[in-house]
């Protein structure tokens, strides 16, 4: 549908950035702070580019004051940050440690005097190690209530400051990057183990949100799924119905939970086919069911597009970690489908699709299954960035790339999609997970790389600039 006029944002639109206190904080030992278990992760050899790891990282957590600074600056009207399990209990549970948590309060405090408004993520993927030895962590329905505590411990200690509250980030990711890829902690490959696992972190997501409502906490809380939303390659019906598999297997098996409490038929069908299915125990229906999330948010960088793959057809691939533009393998579910390239967009130089008009559909969509408002936790370039000799950084790909995703967000918004707030990926630049620090999202530039000897001095990237506008027209001019 192509508007005669877009609509505006609304005025109280919130125009915002994320981290994730891995990526960014360091100081993985200051303050009585327990060992998570990306801690323990990234010293196994070979796991991460360059065995670069988040000991320091950013050295945020000595520097929030200088990050919050140059966002007030910016005129940023939102930080979506997460919370370090670990330094709030050290081993998971028991007593809180006040120091960990004196660190939030500051950084949250920091941010309401600046006119900030904090978004708080419970888990973005740092583990307590202890429960990981303890009970295997995620695999223990024993996280259940840890993770329920872990969450009342941070509503009570932020009510009436913190008003957005995530649950978990990209329960997508870290299950099927955890135990299918062995590519993030615990290092496993066994999809039966996964898709447990994934149940639990069902149940957990939904008691928390009861936990929350229960409480009567005064603002909103709702998941991070990591949406990349499935087209076919052609019109031949064997590639719709490939494109139909992804989109139930790896999108709605998560997103229906979430918003009706149930897993989508056909999904599940394959799983039990395969012997795949996870257990579900009298009573998690009527849990995973009454849990509401005020929002479901999303974290958006690119589409899939697919095709028919036979029962033995490929699986899964080796991801692109290098930078190396085509250095991404093929890979697909057999007997549901394969991704394969769009020949309609461009590619980063880590073989992710860019495709904003995917960004207007995945609103859509989402807006016409679950009617409900969508926070946009996440979406981002990452690409390799240059400082001049003059200290400057001239990311206008990366403004063309925020901006095109913008302009489709306000096309959706026309179209009837409620959407509160949009937070870009990433504030500053940190620690890619897999991808060391060449890889670089920000808006700040930060003088660290895989030798972790960088200066750490912050510099504005001309996209900084860029927001800072945007965000003082209310995006009227896109
Ligand atoms: C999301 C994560 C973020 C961030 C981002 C970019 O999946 O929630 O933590 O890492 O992706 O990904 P990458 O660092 O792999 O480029």
């Amino acid at each position: 549908m192509e508007h005669q006029t877009l609509t505006s944002f609304p005025n109280d639109f919130l125009w915002g950035s994320a981290s994730a206190a891995y990526q960014v904080e360091g100081a993985w030992q200051e303050d009585g702070k327990g060992e998570s278990v990306w801690d323990r992760f990234v010293r196994i050899p070979g796991k991460t580019f360059k065995g670069t790891n988040g000991d320091l990282a950013v050295d945020h957590y000595h520097r929030f004051q200088e990050d919050i600074a140059l966002m007030k600056e910016q005129g940023l009207k939102a930080y979506r940050f997460s919370i370090a399990w670990t330094r709030i209990f050290p081993t998971g549970r028991g007593e809180v440690n006040q120091a960990g948590l004196a660190f939030y309060q500051e950084l949250v405090d920091e941010l309401i005097k600046n006119d900030i408004e904090p978004m708080v993520t419970l888990y973005h993927w740092d583990l307590p190690q202890a429960l990981q030895d303890e009970y295997n962590g995620w695999e223990s329905r024993q996280i259940i209530e840890d993770f329920t505590k872990y969450a009342e411990t941070l509503f009570e200690a932020f009510r009436g400051k913190v008003h957005y509250w995530i649950s978990l980030n990209e329960q997508n990711v870290f299950t099927s990057l955890g135990y299918l890829l062995a590519v993030h902690p615990p290092g496993v490959t066994d999809p039966k183990r996964m898709y447990a696992v994934n149940h639990i972190a069902n149940l957990a997501n939904a008691s928390v949100i009861n936990k929350f409502h229960e409480l009567k906490m005064p603002g909103k809380i709702g998941p991070s799924f990591a949406y990349t939303p499935n087209y076919p390659i052609n019109s031949d019906p064997k590639n719709i119905l490939a494109a139909e598999n992804a989109e139930d297997l790896m999108a709605n098996y998560w997103m229906d939970v979430y918003m009706w409490g149930k897993y989508p038929i056909a999904a599940m069908k394959f799983l039990e086919e395969q012997g795949w299915a996870p257990t579900i125990e009298a009573g998690d229906e009527e849990l995973l069911e009454s849990a509401k999330p005020d929002f479901l948010g999303i974290n958006y960088y690119q589409t899939a597009t697919n095709a028919f793959n036979p029962l033995d057809g490929v699986g899964a691939g080796k991801m692109n970690t290098t930078g190396k533009k085509g250095s991404s393998e093929e890979t697909g579910v057999p007997g549901m489908y394969k991704k394969v390239e769009n020949p309609f967009v461009e590619r980063t130089n880590w073989d992710w699709e860019i495709d904003p008009e995917g960004l207007r559909i995945a609103l859509r969509r989402i807006t016409s299954r679950y009617r409900t408002p969508i926070l946009i936790t996440e979406n981002g370039l990452g690409e390799y960035d240059k400082l001049t000799d003059d200290k400057k950084i001239h990311d206008e790909y990366r403004i063309n790339y925020l901006a095109n995703h913008v302009k489709a967000i306000k096309e959706a918004i026309s179209d009837g999609a409620t959407v509160l707030g949009y937070c870009t990926w990433s504030y500053t630049d940190l620690l890619s997970w897999l991808n060391g620090y060449q890889k670089r999202y920000g808006f700040v530039y930060v003088d660290q790389d895989e030798t972790q000897e960088g200066s750490l001095e912050r510099y504005k990237k001309d996209s900084y600039y860029w927001y800072q506008s945007v965000i003082k027209e209310n995006g009227e001019s896109i």
